[in-house]
């Protein structure tokens, strides 16, 4: 039986990939913070199951973390844990970075040090592509392996940061250590201040009488390449069941603005999106990233992975789980 820790248990992510590695017959461990109350939310359906088990760590402590991968010596570490919302990292710079890199050296030590067989997957992101896109291979503009990378937040420096590190441990030590290079991706389990959530959850709230106010937005220009959470862990997953280790962009290809969003998502309780939304400036951030879509060739072609749902599934299911429509899935 294969043995993987993932950090970030309690996150959209970590939710979707452990429900995908316990069907694969996986001893999957789950690493989560304390908090003052229980969030094991989108776990709670996975909690009797005897192949999971639940440690808490932090993953900015660093003996704590040397003692985890000593304990259980996994075959793989799937790093999911993150501040990961881009708007607080400008309000939380120090903690982003604290997290969002320091932790992942705590956790690359470890494994060098401790338990260097372990397979190591890192979450990558877009946002580290900030405002720089390229126009040479297509017609549209579009990020991939090779686009120059131009963060534009304490968040996208920070995972900046840890990407080039896991590129480091692997050339210099030897690692198995590969890198998603996520787009955006979401799903009913979304947290609900990411602005699609925020969006589905207001809906949800409209339709069934629990809110009279009108929903207060930024930005509604920037476009993002939004893709399906489900389909996003199975790209990790067969990342790590490569022979060697690489770095693969992981997204549909397509894009569309938050109004794209708003209109499809209020279209679908035959509702008009222009009656209940206000734009609040405080909502905009002091540097934002306007354009994402890349282009997942290489995940296509070495992982044969490509996702299997439209951003109109996606957008009709969100409304539908908060709508009530649908359990959460
Ligand atoms: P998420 O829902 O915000 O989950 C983040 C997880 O990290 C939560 O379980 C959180 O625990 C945990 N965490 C935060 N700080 C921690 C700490 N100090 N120690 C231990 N655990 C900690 O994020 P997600 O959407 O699942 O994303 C997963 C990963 O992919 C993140 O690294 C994110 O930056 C990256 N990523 C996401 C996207 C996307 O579109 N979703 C795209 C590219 C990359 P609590 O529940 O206790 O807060
Ligand atoms: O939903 P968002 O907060 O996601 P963002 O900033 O693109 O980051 C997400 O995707 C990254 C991958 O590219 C991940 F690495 C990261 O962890 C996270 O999962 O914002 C999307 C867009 C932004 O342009 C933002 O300015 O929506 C705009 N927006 C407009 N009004 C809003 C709002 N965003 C939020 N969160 N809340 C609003 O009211």
């Amino acid at each position: 039986m294969q043995t993987a820790i993932i950090t970030g248990i309690t996150g959209q992510d970590g939710s979707y990939l452990c429900e995908l590695l316990l069907e694969k017959d996986y001893k999957v461990i789950g690493m989560y913070r304390r908090s003052s109350i229980n969030n094991f939310d989108r776990i709670n359906h996975l909690l009797k199951t005897p192949h999971l088990i639940l440690e808490e760590c932090d993953l900015t402590d660093p003996s704590g973390i040397s003692s985890l991968i000593d304990k259980y010596k996994p075959d793989e570490v799937y790093n999911l844990a993150a501040q990961s919302h881009v708007g607080s990292s400008f309000k939380n710079p120090s903690t982003t970075i604290e997290i969002d890199t320091i932790g992942v050296v705590n956790l690359l030590e470890a494994i060098k040090n401790r338990s260097p067989s372990t397979k190591f997957y890192q979450a990558s992101t877009s946002e580290m592509y900030g405002k720089n896109y390229d126009t040479i291979k297509y017609d549209e503009p579009y990020q991939d392996e090779d686009t120059m990378f131009l963060p534009q937040s304490p968040y996208g420096v920070a995972k900046l940061a840890s990407h080039r590190l896991v590129g480091i441990y692997r050339e210099a030590y030897n690692l198995f250590g590969c890198c998603g290079i996520l787009f955006n991706h979401e799903s009913s389990r979304r947290g609900e201040n990411f602005v699609t959530r925020k969006i589905t959850k207001y809906i949800g709230d409209l339709v069934n009488n629990k809110t009279n106010k009108t929903l207060q937005l930024g930005n509604l220009s920037a476009k993002r390449d939004w893709g399906h959470a489900k389909d996003y862990v199975k790209a990790m997953y067969l990342m790590m069941q490569q022979d060697f280790a690489d770095d693969y962009v992981i997204a549909t290809g397509n894009t569309y603005s938050v109004y794209d969003f708003l209109k499809i998502a209020f279209d679908h309780v035959g509702m008009n999106y222009k009656d209940h939304v206000t734009i609040d400036e405080n909502l905009y951030r002091p540097a934002e990233v306007q354009y994402l879509r890349g282009i997942p060739a290489k995940a296509n072609k070495i992982l044969n992975w490509t996702p299997e749902y439209s951003f109109k599934e996606l957008v009709y299911e969100m409304v539908d789980s908060d709508v009530g429509a649908l359990d959460h899935v």
